[in-house]
């Protein structure tokens, strides 16, 4: 902290210098201050964050505010805090990593029951995701109003991954279900939602805050798929104390560039078995004498899950 009139008060969290970063829109960010106001701020210069080269400011960022005199730009984005944690998409094949969202207690995987029809690797991908960044994760399945056209295959999946420890939120905008529940997981956290386009994160979002009227889009009746509806990534204060960042539908669910070595630990039925095999760097993929494997025959990892795994792995 500088001596250049901030105000610090002996509470924590920001005061009226400090704020959050709501969302950005062709570089004017949207900062919720201290005190309440939401202002627009623009970046000072290049904003050297230090821990990792090439972060933008993204909803979610603790920042410091300074103003420089009257007119049109009068507020700047001075500093932006160390995260505590942060939603990333890992580069990939040449891709830089990019920072979705910053300071999030938890990730809320969102697919549909129909329309887009989910699929197992769909989910474990958004699940490996999570893990990647270190961040619980809960599985949403919106438009349980439509679980009868669901793939019975797939209503099949969902006790497995309240086995493996997320749990399974069927929600629906329409009926109500499940909001109530997802209320009470959110309150007092940081969420993000991540899935794909057109499974209604924005619609949830709109159904559990009265009045916020999100855009949200019709999913194409053609593919069947959503049409990428929410274009950058929002952060939003429910009553509460629940905060929620919504984010785009990610279009390429391709590998997340994650280490192959370090794939197994972001599979948490996996992770617990893969101390039992002989061999330490063994890439459960048909060495002798692998645990993970023998979780595989003896019912502890499902086939569903171990395909994913093994999919993502031949994607390094
Ligand atoms: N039947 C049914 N339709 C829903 C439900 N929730 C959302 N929809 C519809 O699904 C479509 C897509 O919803 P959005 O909220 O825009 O989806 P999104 O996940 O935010 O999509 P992107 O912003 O593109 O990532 C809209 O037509 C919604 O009305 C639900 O619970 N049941
Ligand atoms: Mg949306
Ligand atoms: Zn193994």
């Amino acid at each position: 902290m500088t001596g250049r009139g901030l105000v610090v008060s002996g509470t924590p969290g920001p005061d009226r210098d400090e704020g959050v970063v709501l969302d950005s829109v062709g570089g004017v960010y949207r900062v919720l201050t201290g005190s309440g106001d939401v202002v627009d701020a623009f970046l000072r210069g290049r904003i050297k964050r230090g821990d990792a080269p090439g972060d933008r400011v993204v909803a979610g960022d603790r920042v410091r505010l300074a103003s420089t005199g009257s007119g049109e730009q009068a507020l700047t984005i001075e500093e932006a805090f160390p995260r505590t944690s942060a939603l990333v998409r890992a580069g990939f094949r040449g891709h830089r990593p990019k920072v979705v969202a910053a300071n999030v207690d938890q990730v809320l995987v969102v697919v549909a029951m129909t329309r887009p029809a989910p699929t197992a690797e769909v989910v474990d991908r958004f699940l490996v995701l999570a893990e990647s960044c270190g961040l619980p994760a809960l599985l949403v399945v919106n438009k349980a109003d439509l679980r009868d056209e669901a793939d019975p295959a797939f209503l099949d999946l969902l006790p497995l991954y309240s086995d493996i420890g997320y749990p399974v939120i069927p929600s629906s905008v329409e009926t109500g279900e499940g909001l109530e529940e997802l209320r009470r997981q959110m309150e007092g956290k940081t969420s993000t939602l991540v899935g794909p386009s057109g499974v209604g994160k924005s619609s949830l979002l709109n159904a559990l805050i009265p009045g916020l009227e999100l855009r949200t889009g019709a999913v194409s009746h053609r593919v069947g798929r959503g049409r990428h509806t929410t274009v950058g990534a929002r952060l939003l204060h429910l009553a509460g104390d629940i905060r929620v960042i919504d984010t785009p539908g990610f279009s390429d669910v391709q590998g997340w560039g994650v280490n192959p070595d370090e794939l197994d630990g972001f599979f948490p039925e996996i992770r617990r078995l893969r101390g039992h095999c002989r061999f330490r760097d063994c890439r459960h993929l048909g060495e002798p004498g692998c645990g993970v494997i023998a979780g595989l025959e003896d019912g502890e990892v499902h086939l569903s899950r171990f395909g994913t795994y093994r999919k993502l792995r031949s994607e390094e």
